[in-house]
């Protein structure tokens, strides 16, 4: 007879939750590193009552904004390589629908993600519920059916056995390098409540592996048939091959193939920003050395990336008519994009095999040499815009500059949103694989300070740099707070340049007037000078402000030596990108204006919309 044990469905799944084990570093460790938590009616008896049984196992962590819990959760997850997560739980109503931006994050970024909002009644006797949405046409739909089109894997429990499939699915999606992303189990209040007889079977420890899936056999010799006659072969590096740890087999081929490489946001720190075959940032905000190869390679090998427009250069970049894409991804819907001839695989394994099948093949000498050429030319425009002044308001670049002389290649540097990402993306000569933490995929300004906490609570022996414009400060701060609580110290620089400087650029570069971006081109009575420094010691943070890029370096040394969380704000000027390297990013400008500026940039709009390669 099955042994069973009787349990609430809440009480399953923590249990099932905290029974589920990877290895890492040949080490098994929990998958969940914990749950984060912010009660309300929908969670807070059941799910809560369930979590706090099996707090040694489980921790259970409170912040203070349930999207932040779920950026936390998600950097957690891409520092730690995909390989463990966390969950997040809130009530029914506003508390889900704060974690649906961060749901979308997770699934453009393609990072696991377990999100248990309570739900509403599935015995529907009290409704409408605190906090039910109520539609009029349907009675199944509540506010968790906005999770839908941004899980990939969504469920409902309104019986307490359904957890078990529902979870059964759940960790075949999350430990999926190919589907991997976001799960929504959408808990009814009361079936977490309800008891069941689960079978004892359903909680033993169950280890996961990853998958490293190897190339089919006509896929690997088609892509082998098209890099064997390339005269100009260039990988683009995308942040699958981080996930896949696979920058040591990066290198080795490049190397024996003398083939250059350039980096995605996602896939920057494959190799370090000192190897000679490193031609860094490619695309909207790449470096000169890496765009010059991308505009007349004739093979791409295409690693581990989405393609999304700022590495195509919405599409533009790569404009030699007889050019051959090869995907190298765990997913085909990414494989194939652009014609590509697929080479379904996990990256690791990828390119080991083309390695192995291309032991003879070298490319042009005059490539690779040019390659290193081009490289040395990026690095000194690199430094000219990033070494010491004396301005009074510096330029973001030189802000980079300064926090990479003061924190080294050692530190995680994260960003996400504003003027930072391009010029980090460009600038930043990252380390070691994964120390370069970007949010790019959605871009989304208020990862940043809950991003940092997550990849600290992943590596707490690093130092985590958190780069924030005053914009993505103001919208989402609060988990500066947790970090103090939890004692994850991280380092914050804030850039205050008094408005969203990189929009207040775009509009002026698309012909629009300066309006409603910097602080001071907005509607206001009073214009506010907020005292960051201020705002975030109130929160428990050491803070100062440093008036020059020399204090700067000096104040990040102290921060270096504090255990709290430290914030050092600097005032940046608003007008200033680095000129040198990047490309055009389609933003599509009005084709009819009053104004004679928006006339021209819609004519020099249009001349850029030929190099555009449709159906390519
Ligand atoms: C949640 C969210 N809202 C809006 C945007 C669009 N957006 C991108 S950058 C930006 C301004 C960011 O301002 P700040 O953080 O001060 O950086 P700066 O541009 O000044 O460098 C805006 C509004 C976004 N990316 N994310
Ligand atoms: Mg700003």
């Amino acid at each position: 007879m099955t042994k069973t044990i009787r349990l609430t469905m809440a009480q399953a799944l923590t249990r099932f939750l905290s029974r589920q084990m990877t290895m890492v570093d040949g080490k098994k460790v929990p998958v969940f590193a914990g749950v984060w938590a912010i009660f309300g009616h929908g969670n807070v008896a059941g799910l809560g009552e369930a979590l706090y049984q099996v707090r040694e196992e489980l921790p259970t962590y409170r912040a203070h904004n349930e999207q932040a819990m779920a950026h936390a959760a998600i950097a957690f997850a891409k520092a730690s390589f995909r390989q463990r997560m966390m969950a997040v739980t809130s009530s029914v109503g506003p508390g889900a629908t704060n974690m649906v931006t961060a749901a979308a994050l997770a699934h453009v970024n393609r990072l696991p993600l377990l999100l248990l909002p309570g739900d509403v009644f599935a015995n529907r006797v009290p409704d409408p519920v605190l906090q039910q949405v109520e539609s009029f046409g349907d009675g199944t739909v509540s506010a968790n059916d906005c999770f839908r089109p941004v899980s990939r894997y969504f469920d409902r429990i309104t019986r307490p056995e359904q957890i078990i499939p529902a979870l059964a699915r759940t960790m075949a999606v999350l430990t999926d390098p190919a589907e991997c992303g976001p799960v929504t189990l959408a808990l009814c209040q009361d079936v977490q409540a309800e008891a069941y007889d689960y079978p004892e079977s359903f909680f033993e420890e169950r280890v996961w592996t990853r998958r490293r899936q190897r190339p089919d056999r006509d896929e690997l010799a088609a892509a082998v048939a098209a890099l064997k006659s390339a005269k100009k072969p260039l990988v683009i590096a995308g942040g699958g091959v981080i996930y896949s740890q696979a920058s040591k087999e990066l290198a080795s081929f490049v190397e024996a193939a003398g083939i250059p490489v350039c980096e995605t946001q996602g896939g920057k720190s494959s190799l370090p920003d000192v190897h000679p075959l490193n031609m860094a940032a490619v695309g909207v905000t790449g470096t000169s050395a890496a765009n010059r190869l991308a505009q007349e390679a004739d093979v791409i090998l295409a690693v581990g990336t989405r393609l999304q427009d700022f590495t195509t250069g919405s599409w533009a970049l790569f404009q030699n008519a007889e050019k051959t894409f090869i995907g190298l991804n765990v997913q085909p819907f990414d494989a194939t994009k652009h014609r590509a001839l697929p080479l379904v695989a996990d990256a690791r394994e990828g390119l080991e095999e083309l390695a192995a099948a291309l032991k003879d093949y070298r490319a042009p000498i005059d490539w690779t040499g040019n390659a290193k050429g081009g490289k040395e030319e990026w690095q000194r425009a690199a430094a000219k815009v990033t070494g010491p002044t004396n301005a009074s308001l510096p330029s973001d670049a030189q802000v980079i500059g300064a926090v990479q002389r003061a924190m080294g290649a050692q530190a995680t540097v994260l960003h996400a949103a504003g003027g930072l990402p391009g010029e980090m993306h460009k600038l930043w000569q990252a380390g070691a694989p994964g120390s370069y933490h970007a949010e790019y995929g959605f871009s989304c300004m208020g990862y940043e300070i809950a991003g940092g906490l997550g990849a600290k609570m992943a590596k707490p022996n690093d130092e985590v740099v958190v780069m924030i414009g005053d914009g993505s400060y103001l919208m989402l701060n609060s988990e500066i707070a947790t970090s103090v609580m939890l004692g994850h110290k991280i380092n914050i620089v804030l850039l205050d340049n008094r408005g969203y400087g990189c929009i207040n650029r775009l509009q002026m570069g698309t012909g629009g007037a300066n309006f409603n971006n910097l602080l001071k081109d907005t509607k206001h009575e009073v214009l506010p000078e907020i005292d960051f420094a201020a705002h975030a010691r109130s929160l428990g943070a050491i803070s100062e402000k440093v008036a020059s890029i020399a204090e700067l370096e000096s104040a990040l040394a102290r921060a270096k030596q504090n255990d709290r969380t430290t914030v050092v704000v600097i005032d940046t000027d608003p007008l200033i990108s680095t000129e040198d390297g990047g490309f055009w990013w389609d933003v599509a400008v009005p084709e009819v204006s009053a104004r004679s500026q928006v006339n021209d940039a819609r004519r020099n709009y249009e001349a850029k919309q030929k190099l555009q390669r449709v159906g390519d």
